[in-house]
């Protein structure tokens, strides 16, 4: 299963998980970031900005945040500090992560455990001013603004 990967400045890609693992520059025991949880996962900011070097020469230009969505259509949306220490968990016991397969988010700095998103099958990055706060939920759940654009 490829994960997609759309930033607002540097265009998008689709990735198999073992290269999202190739590009990362900083492998780590999670257990690290989140006592109690084992297996093998990368640093989430290590692995972007490898990621953008490929992609542009203004590297300086960081986002404001970034949102990632599930296979169950699970999302969260999360402003770029609370993402320090955000990780993603890919392997456990020499396997691919059967719980949250094919990849999980999280996020040791957040404002919520609700944000340690499982089965990511989507990651945005923007650049937009955003709210301070981070929000999750399922996709569905069609906001007020968004129903009075639809009319
Ligand atoms: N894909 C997906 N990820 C998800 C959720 C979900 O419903 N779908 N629930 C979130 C919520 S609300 C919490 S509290 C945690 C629960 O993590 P756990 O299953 O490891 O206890 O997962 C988060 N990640
Ligand atoms: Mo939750």
């Amino acid at each position: 299963m490829n994960i997609q990967v759309d930033d607002e400045r540097c265009g998008s890609g689709e990735y198999a998980v073992s290269l999202l693992v190739e590009m990362a520059p900083e492998k780590l025991a999670i257990e690290e970031r989140v006592p109690g949880v084992a297996g093998k996962a990368f640093d989430l900011k290590g692995w972007y900005r490898a990621w953008k070097s490929t992609r542009t020469d203004d590297e300086a230009a960081e986002p404001s945040r970034m949102t990632v969505e599930a296979a169950d259509e699970f999302q969260a949306d999360i402003p770029w500090d609370q993402l320090d220490q955000a990780v993603f968990l890919y392997e456990q016991d020499g396997k691919p992560i059967q719980k949250g397969y094919p990849l999980r988010l999280y996020v040791p700095d957040g404002s919520s455990e609700c944000l340690n998103v499982k089965s990511i099958v989507r990651i945005r990055f923007f650049y937009d001013q955003s709210s301070s706060e981070a929000t999750y939920g399922f996709k569905n759940q069609i906001s007020v603004d968004e129903l009075r654009l639809k009319k």
